[in-house]
């Protein structure tokens, strides 16, 4: 039997409401953190949306067309070569190594999942009974009020949509609902590694320094899964995929890599003199991204996130470390893409 779902509410509400239930509920120290954790996110992320909002600017929907997905996406990892990252003002070289193609599909997550028994922090039960639960994006009916971040506490990688969806994961698209230890999880199964930040937008560049300068927030990538029209009201779809798509049904970069732009946000590794706290980063931007907001379905793409916090739009690919014979660790055993 399912639990019970949290309405539409406002954040600052929702937060006060969890608060109080971490006051009366004598839940487990965990516990509460996991509560706070999720709190703080769901406010963090608000925030950082409306600070991120952007008037509607010259990129028409009609200049995407619609999709068309490779038959056989996901099986692979790509090569990447040695270079160097200005980031932040830093020059950052770059080593050989090896990274996804595409973001870790339900079908591999599944694959881990049944070989290790692992219980992602959204399914793992509060001291209440109750799931611990994730955040799902729900298109508002009216703009007035509107908050489209609802917490659900049905909601995980097995049902994205959470109670009140209709939509059914399917194998070829993105695990999302996952956490940065769930990722972390996932690599020590799977014999890798999150990319570093700045491995991941090298690698997202494909070869191409055309995203210096432009930022995180200023511009979408052209053939990535993004939101056209007016966000979050109005979802054409125009590019095929009003939500996830199934990966590898954009185009690939220079590198071979898919989805590096948009469809699922993608964790990175932790950076000690970067991240403070609980905080860690996601990359890339997502299917929610849309030109009058967010703008981030970009290799320059960054949100603050904090590690124990999952939502609907949020997954991750993995980094390989490359051995003297150019091998690596991975035990999963896809087919490099040289
Ligand atoms: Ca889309
Ligand atoms: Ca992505």
């Amino acid at each position: 039997m399912r639990g019970s779902m949290v309405d539409i509410v406002e954040l600052n509400t929702l937060a006060e409401t969890f608060r109080a239930t971490l006051s009366s509920s004598g839940c487990s120290r965990l516990a509460r953190w996991l509560l706070g954790a999720v709190c703080a996110s769901l406010l963090s992320l608000s925030a950082c949306h409306r600070n991120e909002a952007q008037p509607a600017s010259a990129s028409p929907a009609s200049e995407k067309s619609a999709a068309t997905c490779d038959p056989d996406p996901g099986s692979g990892v790509v090569s990447i070569p040695a270079g160097s990252l200005t980031l932040r003002n830093v020059k950052r070289e770059i080593a050989p190594f090896q990274l996804d193609e595409t973001e870790v599909t339900n079908a591999r997550f599944a694959t881990f999942i049944a070989e290790t028994g692992y219980v992602t922090m959204a399914e793992r039960l509060l001291a209440t009974g109750e799931p611990n639960g994730s955040a799902v994006f729900r298109r508002p009916f009216n703009v007035h009020g509107a908050n489209w971040w609802v917490f659900d506490d049905t909601a995980s990688w097995k049902d994205p949509d959470g109670e009140l969806g209709s939509h059914e994961p399917l194998p070829r698209e993105p695990a999302t609902h996952i956490s940065y230890p769930d990722a972390i999880a996932f690599a020590d199964w799977a014999g890798g590694r999150l990319p570093t930040e700045a491995e991941w937008e090298y690698a997202a560049r494909g070869g191409r320094d055309g995203w210096e300068g432009r930022g995180q927030g200023r511009h979408n990538a052209r053939d990535a899964n993004s939101w056209q029209g007016i966000f979050p009201m109005e979802n054409t779809g125009a590019d095929g995929y009003e939500g996830l798509a199934p990966v590898g049904c954009f185009a690939a970069n220079a590198y071979g890599l898919k989805d590096m732009s948009g469809n699922a946000w993608e964790w990175v590794e932790r950076d000690a003199e970067r991240d403070r706290d609980d905080k860690g980063l996601i990359a890339g931007g997502s299917f929610l991204c849309a030109e009058n907001f967010c703008r981030n379905a970009n290799p320059s793409g960054r949100q603050i996130q904090d590690i124990g916090f999952s939502a609907s739009h949020i997954g991750f690919r993995l980094a390989y470390d490359m051995s003297p014979e150019g091998d690596n660790a991975r035990k999963t055993g896809f087919e490099v893409v040289e």
